[in-house]
């Protein structure tokens, strides 16, 4: 048998250019593995759609794990109760606020492993940097993706290339691939102009009244959708991001012909 430092090697290679021959054409690309992201997988994995994460940092859930400034705790409402039932995420009931409370540690770690369980596969410390498009009718058929460490030294570095049917833009508050379409494809005359200032209700509201396609092939769910839309932020609570993820997921899933 050869040394161990050799089949190390060799099998972090092998088992990474098996996996990626097939992740290089995919269902569905989620952008960000956040809240409304890794809720957005676990539904569309769930329902048979091939679905691939792509998360920048090498950790999971976005702004969950930073709480309400910095405390581990974020809230919901009753309305997200069926969905943290789905990731058997454990809850308080507050009475007295009409709130439920969860622990954000907790929140993050379900979402991750329901949604890696369902199917989905989540690829951290990769980046988004652009679209693949077709014109004539205008579509999105994927993304460029890059090694995040590889954007973070400067060097000049080509990316590749994920195909999907589907791509949804989950990067919250920057919408950075909702913002790749507005600069890139001026004609389209999409506009990302961000989000406003705070009305919790409002902004739960309607980030997921506008959550879905916004061209062919491209979707939006959480924080990005307020960018897109400019409607209110809403702070620590995350009903509306799970609700939006959860949404997304369905209408991907009825465009693919993949209605559970
Ligand atoms: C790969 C990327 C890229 C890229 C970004 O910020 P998130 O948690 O986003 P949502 O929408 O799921 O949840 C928003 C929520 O966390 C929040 O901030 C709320 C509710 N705020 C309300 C308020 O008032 O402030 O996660 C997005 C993820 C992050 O992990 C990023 O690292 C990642 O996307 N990401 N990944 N390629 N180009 N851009």
């Amino acid at each position: 048998m050869e040394p161990l430092e050799v089949r190390i090697t060799r099998a972090i290679w092998r088992a990474t250019a098996e996996e990626w021959l097939s992740l290089a054409s995919v269902d569905a690309v989620v952008v960000g593995a956040g809240p409304a992201g890794l809720t957005a997988a676990r539904y569309m994995a769930e329902r048979g759609l091939s679905t691939l994460v792509l998360e920048r940092r090498l950790s999971f859930g976005g702004g969950i794990g930073g709480g309400g400034m910095l405390l581990h705790k974020v809230v919901l409402d009753a309305r997200a109760l069926p969905v943290l039932d789905d990731f058997r995420v454990r809850y308080r009931r507050l009475p007295e606020y009409d709130l439920y409370v969860v622990d954000a540690a907790e929140l993050i770690a379900k979402l991750a492993a329901c949604a890696i369980d369902a199917g989905a596969k989540v690829l951290t410390g990769v980046a988004v940097e652009d679209l693949i498009v077709r014109e004539s009718p205008f579509r999105v058929e994927g993304v460029v993706v890059q090694w995040s460490a590889v954007q973070l030294s400067g060097l000049h570095v080509d990316p590749l290339f994920v195909r999907a049917r589907a791509v949804v833009d989950a990067t919250g508050h920057d919408a950075e691939v909702l913002r790749v379409l507005e600069r890139k494809n001026p004609a389209l005359g999409v506009k990302v102009p961000g989000e406003r200032s705070a009305w919790a209700e409002e902004g739960e509201r309607l980030v997921v009244e506008r959550t879905g396609r916004v061209v062919e092939g491209l979707y939006v769910a959480g924080m990005a959708v307020a960018a897109l839309n400019q409607t209110y932020r809403m702070g620590p609570i995350f009903t509306g991001m799970l609700l939006s993820g959860r949404k997304v997921a369905e209408e991907v899933a009825r465009d693919l012909g993949r209605v559970a």
